[in-house]
């Protein structure tokens, strides 16, 4: 494929920081006897996290990035790719560090996803199915990518830590979640969005309108006293309205990781009784998934937790950074059992898709994962499709840039239902 123009916008997320959108045009003709001059367009931009762990690829500031562009720009357009491993490699050679500190993790994201729509559109397929052509998953695994189960939707409901916006919150773990237990898209959305409204009447109610805000992630944030009530206002409405939805949490431990021990509330934490802290919840709300209990580095706390958890999952987020290299170690000291897939965390969208084949070769799961701070962008719900992910985080059911990602799997799931009734 030829690319024919690139153009860059410094758009803002929703936190209102700068990022970057970047603009591909390329050219579709073919070499035919009809041969007619066809050219497209495509666009993607890139989110920012907060919570970041330490092994992330480098973020440019966006207007570094544009003036080092400009550099790069006529070495991109006097190439064609064949595919997207050409394209991103080229990328990742002409950055040429291992943290993409040169050019930038955002720069060099946000082409490689306009040149995957790009490539979707030139190969006539839809953005999920051109992912899944990419993965080639290994067909013998019980995960069953690109057809299996449905994604399910995990709402983030309750923002803690570094995600609350109320002062007064003494939330420690950063994400509460309710995970839907129904197997169609569009009845396990409308349980969240139900689910959700009802536990803000709730919340309202119980600390009054003005206490109620949401947060970074268009969760409830309001000034719960500690972990515990979060998890019990969950089971409160759960429970009235008998909802087929589990709970999941994100404890995003490194941020309450102090050095050689962990603060929860007032209480110091060393890792064992962390971890027991943690199985005491896990049984007590019956909870389903449990990210990043442990500091960013501890593996081996990670493995400690993630035995004898019957079917539940110990999801490695900061942990292993959509990393190859971090997984390898992590599958190496059976860390967790699944891998949350940011892109921006990597930089490429082959880099990421290798990170995936990994987990499932190993028998990990794989949960896709929008950002903190978010664009309109909705690749992740095509990622999430395309590879088959055991869920999707995309935040609670509220805000347009959470809204963009359930609008597309709606869109995604409806045509697939559509298409097996024919
Ligand atoms: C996380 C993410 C997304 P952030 O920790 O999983 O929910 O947060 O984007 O702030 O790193
Ligand atoms: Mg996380």
């Amino acid at each position: 494929m030829k690319i024919l123009d690139i153009d860059f916008k410094i758009i803002q997320d929703s936190r209102g920081k700068d990022t970057l959108e970047a603009e591909l045009r390329a050219d579709f003709s073919r070499k035919s006897v009809f041969s007619l001059r066809k050219s497209a367009l495509a666009c993607a931009s890139v989110p920012s996290g907060k919570s970041t762990g330490t092994h992330e690829a480098f973020v440019l500031e966006p207007k570094k990035a544009v003036k080092k562009f400009k550099e790069i720009k006529p070495q991109i357009l006097s190439r064609e790719f064949d595919s997207q491993e050409e394209f991103d490699n080229f990328l990742i050679q002409l950055d040429g560090t291992p943290n993409k500190s040169n050019l930038g993790g955002n720069l060099i994201l946000s082409l490689s996803l306009a040149f995957a729509r790009l490539k979707a559109k030139s190969e006539n397929l839809e953005l999920f199915q051109y992912i899944c052509s990419i993965l080639r998953p290994p067909q013998d695994l019980n995960i069953r990518p690109c057809g299996g189960l449905i994604t399910r939707p995990i709402f983030n409901v309750i923002n803690g830590g570094a995600h609350a916006t109320n002062k007064e919150s003494k939330l420690d773990f950063q994400e509460f979640q309710v995970i839907s237990q129904v197997e169609d898209f569009s009845v396990a959305f409308s349980v969240g969005k139900i689910f959700y409204r009802k536990l803000g009447d709730y919340l309202r109610g119980k600390f009054g309108a003005e206490n109620v805000v949401l947060g970074d992630e268009a969760g409830y944030s309001a000034p719960f006293k500690n972990n515990e009530e979060a998890l019990d206002c969950l089971v409160e409405v759960i429970k009235k309205y008998n909802y087929p939805l589990r709970i999941g949490l994100d404890m995003a431990a490194s941020q309450f990781f102090k050095g050689d021990y962990y603060l929860i509330g007032n209480k110091k934490y060393s890792a064992e009784e962390l971890k027991n802290y943690y199985l005491k919840l896990i049984e007590t709300y019956n909870i389903l998934s449990i990210e990043d209990p442990f500091f960013e580095e501890s593996f081996e706390d990670f493995a400690k937790l993630n035995v004898d958890l019957s079917g539940r999952l110990v999801i490695a987020d900061d942990l292993t950074t959509t990393n190859p290299k971090r997984l390898k170690i992590a599958v190496e000291k059976k860390s967790g059992n699944a891998i949350l897939i940011k892109l921006n965390q990597i930089g490429t969208l082959t880099e990421t898709l290798k990170v995936v084949k990994m987990a499932y070769e190993n028998n990990w799961r794989a949960v896709v994962s929008h950002r903190s701070g978010e664009t309109l962008d909705d690749f992740i719900a095509d990622l999430a499709v395309g590879i088959n992910a055991w869920g999707i985080k995309a935040g609670a059911p509220a805000k347009p840039e959470r809204l963009a990602k359930y609008k597309r799997l709606l869109e995604i799931y409806s045509k697939q239902n559509n298409k097996n009734k024919i």
